[in-house]
C-alpha cells in the first residue's frame, strides 16, 4: 500500500508539472496515466524491459501473439538461436527460426535477447562427439559466425549458458566445452565482442538465486573478468523458482551489480501456492537494483511452459491474466531507481581469488538487539580464506528512516566488497550506513545488506542504531 501511495503521488506530481508547463488546467487525465496497464509499458517507466521466451512454432497462434504484442518489450527465442538449431551440420548455418522471431520482434518494436551461443546442452550431434582443440575451433567459429549474422540486431547475448556446477564446489561443470580449457568462457566473450560490439554480453545460469557456492563461483569469475578487461556486460539470473526466492535474492543481484555489470532476470517462472507473492518479490528486487535492466518470463501462458503441470507463468492456458500478473504489474508500476543509461565506473576490483570450496555452509547467526530502534543479525558463509556475510537490519516498533550498523570483525578479516550499504573501514570495527533505497524500514520489517571478505570472520558481531 505504501509504495502504491508513493507511486501515485509521484505520478500526480509529474502530471501537475506537465500540466503547468503546458498551461493545461485538467490534470486528471495524465494522473490516471501514472500506472501503466501492460508489463512492457510499466517496466519502461524506469528504463527497464519486460520480456518473454517465444517459440517460433507458436507465432501462428493468435491468442499467443496478441498477448506477446500487447504486453512484452523483449523477446528471447526459446530454442531457435541455440547451437543445434543454428549449426545443425558443421559449417552449415540455419537461421530460419531465429530470423522469424527476430522479424516478429523488429516489426512490433521489440528487442531481442540472443540465447545462447555456447551451452553444453543442445549441442548439435557433431559437436557432442568432439573434444580438444578441434572442438575449441568449432566453438569459436560458431560464436563468431552467429554473432556476426545477428550483428547490430541483438540487445544482449547469453554468450555462455550454465557453465557452473550445482552443489557446493563453486567450480565449473564438466563438459566437452570445459575440457577444451578453463579459458573457454573468456575466449567466447572476446569472440562475441569482436563480432558484435554493440550487443551486451551476458553470462547466464540457474540456481543462482541467492548468495551460495554456485553464485559465488560465478561472482568470482565476473570479478576476475572485470579486473582483466574480459568483455562482460551482464549476468543473467534464470530464476526458475519453486515458491519464494531466498531472502538474499536482491542482495545477490546487488553484489553482482556492484562489480559494474548489469543484472537481468532471464528465465523467470515460479510454481507453488504463493506464486503471486513470489513474483512480486522477484520483481521488486529487480526494481530496487538500479543495474537490473529487466525481467523475462520463460514463456507466456502456463501451457507454453517447459514445466508442464506446474502452471508457473503469468497467463493461464486461455490467455487470461493471473494474480501473479497483477502482482508483477503493481511492482513495476511502484517504480524504483532508473537503469543507468551510460556505463558507470565499476567498483575497484580487488585481487581475484580462486574460487574455493566453502567448508561450513552457514554458521549460527549472532543477534544483538539495540534499544535505539533496530537490531542487526549476521549470517555468515565462511570458507577457507574467505567469507560472505549477510546482515539483516530489523526496525523496532517506531520504524526507521535511516540506519547505521557496526560490525566487529576479528583480526585478520578484511572486507573486500559490499552491497546495499556504504562502509567506513574494512577491518576491525566497520560502520555501515544505508543507501538511498533501503534506509526506510517500517516497524518490525527488515532489509538486508552484505559484504565479502578475506580471512576468517567467525565470531563477527553486529549492532544497529537508527540515524
Ligand atoms: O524451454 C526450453 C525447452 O523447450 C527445451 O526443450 C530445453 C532443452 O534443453 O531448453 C529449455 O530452455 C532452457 C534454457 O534454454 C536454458 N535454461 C533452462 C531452460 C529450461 O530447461
Amino acid at each position: 500500500m505504501k509504495t502504491k501511495a508513493r507511486s501515485f503521488s509521484r505520478a500526480a506530481a509529474a502530471s501537475a508539472f506537465l500540466a503547468t508547463s503546458l498551461g493545461v488546467s485538467l490534470v486528471l487525465a495524465s494522473s490516471a496515466a501514472g500506472a501503466a496497464s501492460t508489463l512492457g509499458a510499466a517496466a519502461a517507466q524506469t528504463g527497464r524491459y519486460f520480456g518473454a521466451a517465444v517459440a517460433a512454432g507458436k507465432l501462428g497462434d493468435s491468442t499467443y501473439v496478441n498477448i506477446l504484442n500487447r504486453e512484452f518489450s523483449m523477446i528471447t527465442p526459446e530454442n531457435e538461436m541455440k547451437w543445434d538449431a543454428t549449426e545443425p551440420n558443421r559449417g552449415q548455418f540455419n537461421y530460419s527460426g531465429g530470423d522469424r522471431i527476430l522479424n516478429q520482434a523488429v516489426s512490433t518494436g521489440k528487442r531481442v535477447r540472443g540465447h545462447a551461443l555456447l551451452w553444453y546442452q543442445q549441442e548439435p550431434g557433431w559437436a557432442q562427439r568432439m573434444e580438444g582443440s578441434d572442438l575449441r575451433a568449432a566453438m569459436m567459429n560458431h560464436v563468431t559466425t552467429v554473432a556476426t549474422h545477428y550483428k547490430g540486431k541483438i540487445y544482449a547475448w547469453d554468450v555462455v549458458n550454465e557453465a557452473f556446477a550445482d552443489g557446493g564446489s563453486g567450480g565449473r561443470r564438466d563438459s566437452n566445452l570445459q575440457r577444451t580449457g578453463n579459458d573457454w568462457i573468456e575466449a567466447a566473450f572476446r569472440a562475441a565482442r569482436a563480432a558484435d560490439p554493440d550487443a551486451k554480453l551476458c553470462y547466464n545460469d540457474y540456481n543462482t538465486d541467492g548468495v551460495n557456492a554456485k553464485s559465488t563461483g560465478i561472482y568470482n569469475m565476473v570479478r576476475d573478468f572485470k579486473s582483466r578487461g574480459v568483455p562482460i556486460d551482464c549476468v543473467g539470473f534464470q530464476s526458475h523458482l519453486s515458491g519464494n526466492p531466498p531472502g538474499d535474492y536482491q542482495a545477490n543481484l546487488q553484489r553482482f551489480a556492484d562489480l559494474g555489470v548489469e543484472v537481468q532476470i532471464t528465465e523467470l517462472d515460479i510454481s507453488g501456492s504463493n506464486q503471486a507473492g513470489a513474483y512480486g518479490t522477484v520483481t521488486r528486487a529487480c526494481m530496487a537494483v538500479s543495474r537490473c535492466a529487466g525481467l523475462t518470463t520463460w514463456g507466456i501462458r502456463d501451457t507454453d511452459s517447459w514445466r508442464s503441470g506446474e502452471n508457473p507463468l503469468l497467463f493461464d492456458g486461455n490467455g487470461n491474466k493471473k494474480a501473479a500478473y497483477t502482482s508483477v504489474l503493481d511492482a513495476l508500476n511502484a517504480g524504483g531507481p532508473t537503469v543507468p543509461t551510460t556505463p558507470t565506473t565499476p567498483t575497484t576490483p580487488t585481487t581475484p581469488t580462486t574460487p574455493t570450496t566453502p567448508t561450513t555452509p552457514t554458521t549460527p547467526t549472532t543477534t544483538t538487539p539495540v534499544p535505539s530502534g533496530c537490531s542487526a543479525s549476521v549470517s555468515l558463509n565462511q570458507w577457507n580464506g574467505g567469507f560472505v556475510a549477510n546482515v539483516k537490519v530489523t526496525a523496532g516498533s517506531t520504524g526507521l528512516t535511516g540506519w547505521r550498523v557496526t560490525t566487529n570483525l576479528p583480526s585478520g578479516a578484511a572486507v573486500t566488497n559490499s552491497w546495499s550499504a556504504g562502509n567506513s573501514g574494512t577491518t576491525g570495527s566497520v560502520t555501515w550506513t544505508n543507501v538511498s533505497y533501503n534506509g526506510t524500514v517500517a516497524a518490525g520489517q527488515s532489509t538486508e545488506f552484505g559484504f565479502q571478505g578475506t580471512g576468517t570472520a567467525e565470531g563477527v558481531t553486529a549492532s544497529c542504531a537508527a540515524s
